[in-house]
């Protein structure tokens, strides 16, 4: 894609309904070359202070006084805008992230269903009656926070916009979103489909700019009543205690480094397809990425040989060439990837997948590569990597499985791989995860499916209707009437 087919001005952004020209812009670059292709606005503590101020008035204007069918209704509506301009938005995606074209498509469809299912979600929110004492009627009402403050990392932007700004706007919520300075393309052109939709002015409200300037401006602002964090576990740290500053709820989802579990009575031929892609989809830059693969010791070498197999078939290329990979988000990915996979000169690298030769000089290509024999307690069997690499670990028993799964700071996914149903239970038990799948990775990415971590991959839900409570505040109504 080059920046002239873009239908909107990046170097604009959004508060109370108007797009404003930035006084500073900072560059865009395409991760496949290298190059820049545009410049993009870079909002600050100014530009953040307008967008709260827009967003606060819109809850006693327009989008404050629509009922919850209507608001419903206009996320329905940005839906179906959504899928009418699926290319060009996946086009964009693929260009500004680097994922290849497939991936991106994949992401314009959740968005599209992430508005379909928060519409219809909206109206359906209620509270409850509580039996009291004689002469009391007590309810509960669901009301929305009132501004929400969302930052938004690069590597799923249309995704993560979709559940996190779908469910708050569906609350009755108004929004400012931070996208990341690496991606914050489809973020405008979310924005401007969702003004066509008839979203009132200021309940979405778009900031693009650098982490520490708008981002740390919208984690402090007093004016902002929750705040939606995914990124990195330190920023998360800053983002939780400038909220705590403030006083308000912060949901943080963190990353993880998730585990596969393939027990040796598993049907390796239905696992070997999840075993690989959860590891390399969006080049291994996926919050939910399985990047350990653990198996039982009468199936390891087994399981070994078949990913290799997979892993050299495998090839990374120009975003938009649309192969198995695309590049990294940019040079800084690249070189902590290389570094954490230059530590790995003690392991076994059972195979490397191959850069194609089409992929252009410059873009930040990582050939992905699988290791074996590596211990639980090695850096790359610990550290979430963020590129594409796999770790594979053998174990004995259930038991040992299961310490070496919750062994790390991490728990946000697991799968467990058998056919025992009792031992399929347990596990889902006994794993410490947001979500444990059985005999499969991910389901398909349900937005129906809640979504969140345990320990340092943050707290909170989002995705499916979980996330609507997070988005709201519970207030108790105790009516005395004799
Ligand atoms: O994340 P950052 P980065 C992990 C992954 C990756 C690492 C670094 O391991 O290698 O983080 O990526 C905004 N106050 N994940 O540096 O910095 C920033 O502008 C407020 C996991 O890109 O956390 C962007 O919008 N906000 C992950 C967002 O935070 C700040 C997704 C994420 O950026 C800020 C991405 C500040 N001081 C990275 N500094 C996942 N969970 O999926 C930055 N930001």
């Amino acid at each position: 894609m080059t920046i002239d087919r873009l239908w909107f001005d990046p170097t604009e952004w959004l508060a109370g309904g108007a797009w404003r020209p930035a006084s500073e812009t900072l560059p865009i670059e395409d991760p496949s070359t290298g190059s820049e292709i545009g410049a993009l606005a870079k909002g600050g503590a100014a530009e953040i202070d307008e967008a709260v101020a827009a967003a606060e008035a819109a809850r006693t204007g327009d989008w404050g006084r629509m009922t919850a069918a209507e608001r419903g209704r206009v996320l329905m509506k940005i839906g179906r805008i959504v899928e009418t301009r699926a290319e060009d938005l996946a086009i964009l995606e693929s260009t500004d992230v680097g994922k290849p074209l497939k991936q991106a498509r994949a992401d314009v469809a959740a968005l599209a269903r992430y508005m379909e299912f928060y519409g219809g979600a909206a109206d359906k929110v209620m509270g409850d009656t509580i039996p009291y004492l004689d002469g009391y009627t007590v309810y509960t009402l669901r009301e929305p926070h009132g501004a929400t403050g969302h930052i938004v990392p690069w590597n799923y932007p249309m995704q993560i916009i979709g559940r996190s700004v779908g469910a708050a706007l569906a609350m009755g919520n108004a929004c400012v979103l931070k996208p990341a300075e690496e991606a914050s393309l489809t973020a405008l052109a979310f924005a401007r489909i969702a003004t066509e939709a008839g979203l009132p002015a200021g309940a979405l409200n778009v900031v693009p700019g650098l982490g520490e300037e708008a981002g740390a401006a919208l984690s402090a602002h007093p004016g902002v009543r929750h705040l939606s964090f995914t990124g990195s576990v330190p920023v998360g740290r800053l983002v939780q205690t400038a909220a705590a500053g403030n006083v308000v709820p912060v949901t943080l989802e963190l990353g993880g480094k998730s585990p596969q579990i393939v027990f040796a009575d598993a049907d390796l031929d239905a696992a070997l397809p999840f075993l690989v892609n959860a590891g390399i989809q969006n080049a291994g830059q996926t919050c939910s990425a399985s990047s350990r693969i653990l198996v039982e010791r009468p199936r390891y070498a087994e399981v070994v040989q078949r990913m290799a197999e997979r892993y050299r078939a495998l090839r990374v290329g120009r975003a938009l060439d649309d192969l198995e990979l695309g590049p990294l988000i940019s040079a800084r990915q690249k070189k902590i990837v290389e570094s954490y996979l230059a530590a790995s000169d003690d392991l076994t690298v059972a195979a490397r997948g191959e850069i194609a030769a089409s992929a252009p000089r410059g873009g930040h290509y990582v050939a992905p590569m699988l290791l074996a024999d590596v211990r639980p307690d090695h850096i790359l069997a610990r550290d979430e990597i963020f590129g594409p690499a796999q770790v594979v670990i053998p174990f004995d028993d259930e038991d040992e499985a299961v310490a070496i799964a919750n062994g790390t700071d991490y728990g946000l996914v697991a799968s467990v791989w058998s056919d025992n149903g009792a031992r399929q239970m347990r596990m889902a038990k006994r794993v410490r995860a947001g979500q444990v799948f059985i005999n499969n990775y991910g389901a398909g990415g349900g937005v129906e499916l809640p979504f969140g971590g345990v320990g340092r991959s943050g707290h909170g839900r989002e995705k499916g209707f979980e996330a609507l409570y997070g988005f709201s505040v519970l207030k108790t109504v105790a009516a005395r009437h004799g």
